[in-house]
């Protein structure tokens, strides 16, 4: 193998993995942005799993999740948050908002009313 070929088997490889990396394995990640009351507010758009998946907070300030289902799947029809004894039907083209108080800092799932489909909710 020449020093050509050896590039561009390399380059070719990092390539791949990066495009493997970009769609597969790079999780969408959310921030919620707070409002003028105070509130954290983040939006969530429900379609074979929910994007983002993962919600960064901070304790101690009421959150607000907009849930916006865009299927019509019933596997996605519920979302539940167990550790905040939070559930709430999602009609699918509808925004609905599951508000709660994050307390403690830690990590907390959310997912659907079969557990197929999860997202995080991170409490900082
Ligand atoms: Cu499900």
């Amino acid at each position: 193998m020449t020093v050509d070929q050896l590039f561009v088997t390399i380059s070719g490889l990092a390539l791949i993995v990066l495009i493997v990396w970009f769609f597969w394995l790079k999780k969408a990640k959310g921030t919620a942005a707070v409002d003028a009351g105070g509130r954290q507010e983040a939006l969530i758009v429900v379609k074979g799993g929910y994007t983002p998946d993962t919600i960064v907070v901070e304790k101690g300030r009421p959150v607000r999740l907009n849930f916006r289902r865009e299927e019509t799947a019933s596997c996605s029809e519920m979302v539940l948050f167990p550790d905040f004894n939070k559930s709430a039907k999602l009609p699918t083209g509808e925004t609905v908002a599951v508000e709660f108080l994050p307390e403690k800092a830690g990590e907390y799932e959310f997912a659907c009313q079969m557990g197929m489909l999860r997202g995080k909710l991170i409490v900082e």
